[in-house]
């Protein structure tokens, strides 16, 4: 069965247009699994650590058979071998960061995977992306559509459209 799972992208090193351009034609590649919706990029303040530099963010839509943990699983490949991504500072510069934020309406609560991503409702670097290709997306928890959470987002990072 084909699930359509949402997959937020960030970059802050070297290219950063071109390195979320390069994740999307990985994430194009794997198996049994199509990209259906990509939105526009966005350069964004940077949220939790902020003496970092601005970040490259999208949200991609992709349609897939692997399970969430094989995709999880996959997506870790990406950041470390495409990417050479060495795990440093949490919340630090990174050249790619590949978040799988929704897996249809899976619930999720485990050791290495917490589906929805637990943070998607709190960062407007995720929901203005993920609004403009699923803005009647309905939040498996929260029940209300993405629409719904990004108007009532507080927080004022900056999000500019590139
Ligand atoms: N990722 C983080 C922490 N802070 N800030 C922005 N603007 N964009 C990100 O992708 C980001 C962040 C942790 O993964
Ligand atoms: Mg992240
Ligand atoms: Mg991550």
């Amino acid at each position: 069965m084909e699930t359509d799972a949402y997959i937020a992208l960030g970059s802050n090193l070297g290219d950063r247009e071109l390195n979320l351009l390069r994740a999307v034609a990985e994430i194009g590649k794997l198996p049994e699994s199509k990209v259906s919706a990509l939105s526009p990029f966005y350069e964004t303040s940077p949220v939790g650590v902020t003496n970092q530099p601005h970040f490259f963010n999208a949200v991609l839509r992709l349609a897939t058979k692997l399970s969430p943990h094989d995709l999880l699983t996959r997506l870790q490949h990406i950041e470390n071998d495409v990417f050479q991504r060495t795990r440093n500072i949490r919340w630090g510069a990174r050249t790619m960061d590949l978040d799988l934020l929704l897996y249809g309406s899976e619930v999720i609560d485990g050791p290495e995977l917490t589906l929805p991503h637990p943070r998607l409702a709190e960062r407007r670097f995720v929901l203005q992306p993920l609004h403009d290709i699923a803005p009647d997306l309905v939040h498996p928890v929260l029940g209300r559509s993405v629409a719904e959470l990004l108007v009532a987002l507080k927080s004022a990072e900056s999000v500019v459209k590139i």
